[in-house]
């Protein structure tokens, strides 16, 4: 059962007044560097109050009731985010830690400033665990968190000559205070070696011997919910020699070069993230990451059931449900079925109805090519039983397959998690699980229509949809001081707790007092990002211009290209000097793209050699400017938001499963300009059409456009050699070559490779939405007014709302 919030003043408890505070700060320097406060660096005083507050929560840990049913959230990553500022506003002390401060004579927020921002994540998903996590706490459920703590982050981004550079992210440089390394509840986990079958009195079992011992060790995060009621546990795991297994042979001999490699190889398993999007799909490492926080994580789970509930392993689901994001750990439902078999005793079919009762699983992507597959060679011979517990399962799907269905061979070739010589992760997925969902109401219809149509077919009450949603204390509340402030002091704070409240907004729609103070907001925002966009890049912007934003990774179906190809058009038009005018504009951009993923770089170098040269353009510098921050991460987003007027969501319809800064980017008062695809079509619903600006082609037409023969991108270039023909002319004449070159292989794409993002089929229609949404600006009132009624929709997009759905739905946690 969800627990209930503010039920008991946590406040009082953590610190009984400032002074207490202060005492307990000051004995923490103490304690951690034998130092009184005042000899302290500011990096070493954010340290003492994380662990100071850390501490708080893990103490809080202990009150949860061992009877209630527990969810464990399996990702590969988790974006979190700093941590302290969050945990402030959830324990309700943040004024008073701000006080605390003030009297020791620094200020909290420059504390907060310097804290490290983990890069556990490449984006959307990690995020979206995050916000999940966050969630989970805040309405009293036992949600907990298991992945991979990597050594090193997703790299850093930096800027030079327009190009993208990485650059090595050692988050842990400082030290983590919010973790604590729990080495008693480490688990040996075994690669490779043989399976031996082996037989006695008529019963027979199996073992896997030899092959490479890796302990894999955990380190606790709490995670505190709003009200500070509820601190769960994000529980992330690390890869270390296990002793048993280290090559003492090689090190007595002297042979430390070869004794230290087995090291180096276990240590590597836990050392990056992978980025996405950029062929490491079949990579070794990756499937030992997959492996190592799959095996570890239900191991620990196991061992804290069997200490509350003994070894009733049928009543499993009844007190635990396991959750997974997307394919990454598909390994949890064959895994399990391992351990209860070969380690707990439990019947084969008693343990595939165990497991299934179990697990659940989440897609999010609607591509084909995106879903993960592994050579069936190289998985057995890295997990040996537990692939036996996937042919097994296959061959029972198989044997049991509904042949009489007219198209069963296409539905068998759809389905089946062993073809073509691979393990198909996503089959996988299906049939270990009892529900399977997507992240919006269209990217789930295209699962069951398309990407997996065939399971649709055998089990449709598997399947459901759980639009996604996101922290809104986190991405309004902590993100947007001003902008908070002026909504509590108009609807009250219930808000932090109950997102739909923001409803109550929609009363001040039209009062012009709030619309001048959310101005006034808006602008503060808007000269803070100004401020940080100056330091970061030396590009100065007017606050008074329009923010136009897309933030997001880079990717070719998100189409950036879309964008900045209207800038190149705006620009010409600007200096064809035409009688063309437009309210004063900055373009701003943020995002990374994979390493290896060579176009993303290339429209990200194409961003930043526009900037250079409009930036630079004295004629037009003050009409347009462009901006790119480097470095986009869930820190500087926080900035970025909030300062937010349009919003910029086009993705090709059908391409982009939910998105999730459509919903932050709302919810702070921005107006999204987008086409019909995720969840854009859900906020369109929400605040009515004339508060969004939708274009461009539907998903029908996409799929129409598609079918060999219909669409001919030379003909839009050859049709307007004036506009868009000039600009594709552009990419390649010089005109931005000034930073590194010209861009023959984004031309390339466009016509060669006959524009395969619709970026030139949607292009008129883009351009003109933009023009009709920013022509409306000039009316100060029409545009606050739609920028406060897309918040005031914007409460159904908190995680809290998508989390009770999980719960209720697919968890079976009353809520
Ligand atoms: C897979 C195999 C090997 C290496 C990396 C990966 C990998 C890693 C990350 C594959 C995919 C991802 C991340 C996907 C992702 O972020 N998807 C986004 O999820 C959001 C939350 O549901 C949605 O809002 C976005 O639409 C979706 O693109």
């Amino acid at each position: 059962m969800c627990g209930q919030l503010w039920e008991r003043d946590y406040m009082a408890s953590l610190f009984n007044d400032t002074q207490d505070f202060i005492q307990q700060y000051r004995q923490g320097c103490e304690s951690y560097y034998a130092r009184s406060f005042e000899d302290l660096t500011d990096t070493q005083r954010l340290y003492v109050l994380s662990a100071l507050i850390a501490k708080k929560a893990k103490a809080l840990q202990a009150d949860q009731d061992p009877q209630q049913k527990e969810v464990f959230y399996f990702s590969l990553e988790f974006l979190t985010g700093p941590l302290l500022d969050n945990y402030l506003l959830n324990f309700g002390i943040r004024d008073l830690v701000e006080n605390g401060c003030k009297e020791l004579g620094v200020d909290l927020d420059d504390l907060i400033k310097l804290e490290v921002d983990p890069g556990l994540g490449n984006g959307g998903l990690g995020r979206l665990a995050a916000c999940f996590m966050d969630s989970c706490a805040a309405l009293g459920i036992a949600g907990n968190g298991c992945g991979m703590r990597y050594h090193y982050g997703l790299f850093r981004q930096a800027i030079k000559d327009g190009r993208q550079v990485e650059l090595m992210d050692n988050w842990l440089e400082h030290g983590f205070p919010w973790e604590t390394r729990c080495i008693a509840e480490s688990v040996i986990v075994q690669f490779g070696g043989q399976v031996v079958r082996h037989e006695e009195n008529g019963r027979f079992w199996f073992t896997q011997e030899g092959g490479d011992l890796v302990r894999a060790v955990p380190y606790d995060v709490p995670l505190v919910g709003f009200g500070g009621k509820t601190v769960n546990n994000l529980r992330l795991w690390s890869a270390e020699p296990a002793e048993e297994n280290f090559n003492l042979a090689a090190f007595n001999n002297g042979n430390y070069a070869e004794a230290m490699r087995f090291r180096s190889d276990v240590e590597a398993i836990s050392q990056i993230l992978y980025p996405n999007d950029s062929g490491e799909h079949g990579r070794l490492l990756r499937l030992k990451q997959e492996y190592l926080f799959v095996c570890a994580g239900l191991h620990s789970i196991l061992r804290g059931f069997e200490k509350k509930h003994g070894c009733d392993w049928d009543k499993l689901s009844d007190f635990v449900a396991i959750h997974t994001n997307d394919t990454h750990p598909a390994l949890c439902g064959p895994e399990l079925m391992r351990i209860l078999v070969d380690e707990k005793n439990v019947e084969f079919d008693c343990a595939f109805e165990i497991v299934r009762n179990t697990l659940s699983y989440t897609n999010h992507t609607v591509m084909p090519e995106a879903l993960e597959c592994w050579p069936i060679s190289l998985f057995r011979s890295l997990l040996p039983r537990t692939y036996m517990f996937i042919e097994e399962i296959d061959r029972r799907f198989h044997d049991t397959f509904p042949r009489d269905k007219h198209n069963w061979h296409d539905l068998l070739s759809q389905t089946a998690m062993l073809w073509d010589g691979c393990v198909r992760m996503a089959s996988v997925s299906v049939i270990f699980s009892h529900s399977v969902n997507g992240v919006s109401e269209l990217h789930t219809q295209i699962l069951k229509d398309t990407t997996l149509h065939g399971f649709y077919e055998l089990y449709p009450d598997r399947f459901n949809n759980k639009t996604n949603g996101i922290s809104h204390r986190r991405f309004l509340g902590n993100a947007n001081p001003a902008y908070s402030a002026l909504i509590t002091k108009t609807i009250g704070n219930g808000w932090l707790s109950d997102a739909s409240e923001l409803a109550k907004l929609s009363v001040y729609e039209n009062d012009p007092s709030f619309l001048e103070d959310f101005e006034a907001a808006k602008l503060n925002d808007k000269q803070r990002l100004a401020r940080y966009i100056k330091e970061q890049t030396g590009v100065s912007l007017d606050p008074h211009m329009i923010f136009d934003v897309q933030v997001k990774r880079f990717h070719a179906y998100k189409r950036q290209l879309l964008n900045v190809l209207k800038i190149m058009d705006v620009y010409n038009r600007l200096l064809d000097g035409k009688g063309f005018t437009m309210h004063p504009t900055a373009f701003i951009f943020s995002g990374k793209a994979a390493q290896s993923y060579v176009f993303a770089k290339e429209v990200i170098r194409l961003i930043n050699s526009v900037a250079d040269v409009i930036n630079n353009d004295e004629r037009v510098n003050q009409i347009i400017k462009v901006a790119f921050v480097p470095n986009f991460a869930v820190s500087n987003a926080q900035l970025i938001y909030p300062a937010a007027e349009i919003s910029e969501q086009i993705s090709w319809a059908g391409s982009e499963a939910s998105g999730t800064s459509n919903m932050k980017l709302m919810m702070n008062g921005a107006w999204t300009l987008g086409t019909y695809d995720g969840a854009n079509i859900e906020i369109a619903k929400r605040v009515g059409d004339s508060n969004i600006k939708i274009f461009g082609l539907r998903e029908q037409d996409v799929v129409n456009l598609r079918q060999p023969g219909a669409y001919w991108a030379w003909d839009m270039y050859n049709n307007d050699r004036i506009r868009l023909g000039r600009i594709i002319d552009q990419l390649t004449d010089g005109t931005l070559n000034r930073l590194s070159g010209g861009f023959e292989s984004i031309r390339d794409e466009l016509l060669t490779n006959n524009d395969h993002d619709l970026v030139l089929a949607d292009f008129y229609a883009y351009v003109q939405a933009w023009e009709e949404l920013t022509r409306s600006y000039t009316n100060r009132h029409v545009w606050n007014h739609g920028a406060v009624h897309n918040s005031a929709c914007s409460g159904y997009f908190t995680s809290d709302r998508t989390i009770r759905e999980y719960a209720n739905d697919i968890w079976h946690i009353s809520c």
